[in-house]
């Protein structure tokens, strides 16, 4: 009687119509450009067709958000709170629809969507909707008895990748809106969906027509809203190489700018660590959400003394990992998100293996169609392998070794990168002494990829720079 029957996720939750405009001043428009498709990266299915803002759609989102940045900044802080409030009320009523069109959008397994991504959504929310009527006093300035005051920038023009397209947009509308900032936003290409059906959300929230804009497209409608002249702040998450093209765009302008970028973090496991613990949190490290992911630990630095015992526990755990139908409750791996992601992945991973490290997956089927990638080990890495160095955003472990904590410091920080890292070790005092001497916006201690409100998140060096959530979050959205 306690026998579990996963059944698939039914897609009839969600209304997909066959075509999506462009979201600005609170109604859905047509957009200039030629209309593209979204697939399902599971089926290779298109699953709608998307308009595309050309420039000129984009100065009217703008110019839309810039005239209702005049009433939304005006407003009380507790009165864009209630809004924000029945916003995160919303996602979690309509969590299903949202998390079942993640999937189908994404590739990325149900359980996750609807336990990580919607929630975490929600509760980005609820946190800055908690903050819109305290700025004045939480640091931010004193009110105006000593003359300082936060000041809203303006237009925020925030443009995002495709591996969380929800917690994203919620990363970067969430603290905008608090701010009384108003937003054109611009989502991945290979998934728009649930942007759109975000946009439906305000409408429903009754949010003020302006306030949030979606202009959907590819690199070039991200590129116009970056160029916009009446656009104040930038935020961006995305690839290395974007993020630099930005910074040049944005450079000379007097916009505010957050880049948060890629990383190849190392996942330090010491020879004291609680062993099936450390293979669970290795797993969860590189194997979430199919390894696209900024802050995944995709360098497994392991002490010589305990490699044996580790490799053989988490290939054991590899095999009972399993690939496919990411509406599947049962599923752990789901599709790579798209054709050209699934290209870069393994053309990497034959450079692994030409360059000398040893790959092992365990034996799983794919299905036919659609992008999938196995879970894949790479033993025997240097430190000078290209699969050592550069950011795979698949489901590949590169594994390294070391023989003292100074060692694993210096290995886990010879990268250009500097986004997050995770030690495993039952010595508290280790922990805070590696702690100390990472260069990595995000530590992890016998855990990986926790994610709160509260905390901020961000990277060092190419990781890019400046804070998303917590209360450093809320200072990329102000002037004091
Ligand atoms: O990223 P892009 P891609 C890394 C990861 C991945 C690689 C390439 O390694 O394999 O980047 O992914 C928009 N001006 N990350 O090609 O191109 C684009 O339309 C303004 C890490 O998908 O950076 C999309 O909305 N915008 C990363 C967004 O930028 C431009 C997450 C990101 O796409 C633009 C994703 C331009 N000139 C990929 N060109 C992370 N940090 O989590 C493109 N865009």
């Amino acid at each position: 009687i306690f026998e579990y029957a996963p059944a698939p996720e039914s897609r009839d939750v969600v209304d997909l119509k066959p075509s999506y405009g462009l979201f600005i001043d609170g109604e859905f428009v047509d957009g200039g450009g030629p209309a593209f498709k979204t697939i399902n990266p599971a089926t290779e299915e298109s699953l709608a067709e998307v308009a595309t803002a050309t420039s000129d759609d984009v100065d009217r989102a703008v110019q839309a958000a810039r005239k209702a940045f005049g009433v939304w900044s005006a407003l009380p802080g507790a009165e864009r709170a209630k809004y924000l409030f029945r916003i995160a009320r919303i996602i979690q009523e309509r969590a299903r629809e949202l998390a079942v069109l993640e999937s189908l959008d994404n590739g990325k397994p149900i359980r996750e969507s609807r336990d990580v991504d919607v929630p975490l959504v929600a509760a980005h929310f609820f946190y800055y909707a908690g903050w819109a009527d305290k700025l004045a006093y939480a640091g931010f300035g004193r009110g105006t008895a000593d003359g300082q005051v936060p000041r809203p920038l303006g237009v925020a023009g925030q443009v995002i990748p495709w591996n969380f397209p929800l917690l994203m947009l919620a990363w970067k509308i969430a603290p905008a809106l608090a701010c009384g900032n108003t937003v054109v936003l611009k989502p991945a290409e290979t998934t728009p969906l649930t942007a759109l059906l975000f946009a439906d959300i305000c409408r429903q929230a009754e949010l003020p027509p302006g306030v949030v804009n979606i202009v959907t497209g590819a690199g070039e409608t991200g590129a116009a809203v970056v160029a916009h002249p009446d656009v104040n702040k930038v935020a961006f998450t995305g690839s290395t190489e974007v993020g630099r093209i930005i910074a040049r765009a944005v450079a000379g302008t007097g916009k505010k700018l957050t880049l948060e970028l890629g990383g190849k973090a190392a996942n330090i496991v010491f020879d004291d660590a609680a062993i099936d613990q450390a293979v669970e949190g290795i797993v969860n490290g590189i194997f979430f959400n199919q390894g696209h992911v900024c802050c995944a630990g995709s360098r497994l630095l392991v002490q010589e003394s305990v490699q044996e015992e580790l490799l053989d526990a988490l290939k054991r755990r590899l095999g009972t990992l399993r690939v496919g139908d990411p509406l599947d409750k049962n599923t752990d791996i789901g599709a790579i998100n798209s054709a050209e992601q699934l290209a870069k992945i393994r053309q990497l991973s034959d450079v692994g293996e030409s360059e000398g490290a040893e790959r092992w997956s365990p034996a799983c089927e794919l299905p036919e169609r659609g992008f999938w990638f196995p879970p894949t080990l790479f033993t025997g890495v240097a430190q000078s392998h290209t699969i050592a160095r550069e950011e795979i955003f698949g489901p590949v472990l590169s594994v390294l070794t070391f023989r003292t904590p100074a060692e694993a410091v210096e290995k886990a920080n010879n990268t250009p990168y500097g986004l997050s890292a995770g030690v495993w070790t039952e010595k508290g005092s280790r922990i805070l002494w590696v702690a100390d001497r990472l260069r990595a916006g995000v530590v992890w201690a016998n855990t990986f990829n926790k994610f709160d409100p509260a905390s901020p998140f961000g990277g060092y060096k190419e990781s890019g720079y400046g804070r998303e959530g917590g209360l450093h979050g809320l200072e990329a959205y102000l002037d004091v």
